[in-house]
């Protein structure tokens, strides 16, 4: 049973899925091809095209639901592709993710690279392709940047960089709120700022503000997934737990411990949800997904 509250997150759930079933290529094509349905159509919480529908909601946005809907899928794809790079030999060396094989050992190493090489540029297939009265060429482009900067060389793989370097080193609080920025927080901050983009008129200090909000939202949804890693249950969360100790990582448990590490999510969303407070927009839903983020075991 979903409870009336979260319905919308089922909404939004099918309309995301939809929408990215929609963009892929033909499974049949080709092992890849095969390789990329098996990797974006397998679950997932979808937790970056959500901001952007509800966001989008709130501000409403003047383009249609259908491309709104696009403009999510292409955020959501970025992810996906990454997530398989994480998991290969060389990154993470991950069997499973999302309660599944992971790419490379479902298909074969040489698949799950040329995969996640597929699904980066099918997601700037996606906003170029979209076309709406609403939604002028500059924007697009505005937005095509956006992702690009989010994850490339200064954005998330900067982020998996360090990650790496970092293995059997300790990083300061400072130093890991950096990377999980860069390796988490950009993506997230992209899927809050492509909604200030389409959105006419919208102020500067409300988009300061929505900034604001992603970041601390964007970071406490990371330190939730360190604290899962460590403690969470293997079956709700999709894959074995423990692989930053493996790597020698460092993450907020390792560095706070638990206890402090769930306090600091729990402040970051608390200052979430005052920035939200001062919008002058029903911001309810979004501090629906706020809540979730600090209670969530997958
Ligand atoms: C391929 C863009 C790209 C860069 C190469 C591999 C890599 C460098 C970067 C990986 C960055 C990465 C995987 C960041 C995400 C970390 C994270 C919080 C993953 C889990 O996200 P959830 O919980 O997962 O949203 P689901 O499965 O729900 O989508």
């Amino acid at each position: 049973m979903i409870a009336e509250e979260e319905k919308f997150l089922e909404e939004n759930l099918t309309r995301i899925n939809k929408a990215l079933f929609k963009t892929l290529p033909k499974k049949e094509i080709s092992k890849v091809t095969e390789a990329i349905h098996y990797s974006v159509m397998n679950g997932g919480k979808r937790i970056r095209p959500q901001i952007i529908l509800i966001l989008s909601d709130i501000l409403n946005v003047e383009i249609s639901n259908d491309n709104v809907d696009l403009i999510a899928a292409a955020g959501e794809l970025i992810h996906c592709y990454s997530l398989i790079h994480d998991d290969l030999p060389a990154m993470d060396d991950d069997d499973y993710r999302r309660g599944q094989l992971s790419c490379h050992k479902k298909f074969d190493e040489a698949t799950a690279i040329l995969t996640g090489d597929a699904i980066q540029p099918l997601s700037l297939e996606v906003l170029t392709s979209i076309e709406d009265p609403n939604l002028n060429d500059e924007t697009k482009l505005k937005i095509i940047n956006l992702f690009a900067r989010a994850c490339g060389p200064e954005g998330m793989v900067e982020g998996q960089n360090r990650d790496i370097l970092s293995e059997n080193k300790v990083l300061t609080e400072e130093e890991l709120d950096e990377v999980h920025y860069l390796k988490t927080g950009k993506l997230i901050e992209a899927c809050v700022m492509c909604v200030c983009l389409i959105k006419k008129d919208i102020d500067d200090i409300t988009i300061k503000k929505l900034i604001k909000f992603s970041n601390k939202f964007g970071l406490a949804f990371q330190i939730r997934d360190d604290i899962l890693d460590e403690i969470g249950d293997e079956t709700k969360i999709g894959k074995p737990i423990k692989s930053d100790i493996k790597n020698n990582k460092s993450t907020y448990p390792s560095i706070l411990g638990i206890e402090k590490s769930q306090k600091k999510a729990e402040l970051l969303i608390n200052d979430s949800l005052e920035i939200l407070n001062e919008l002058p927009f029903k911001t309810d839903k979004l501090k629906f997904l706020c809540e979730l983020v600090i209670k969530r075991n997958n």
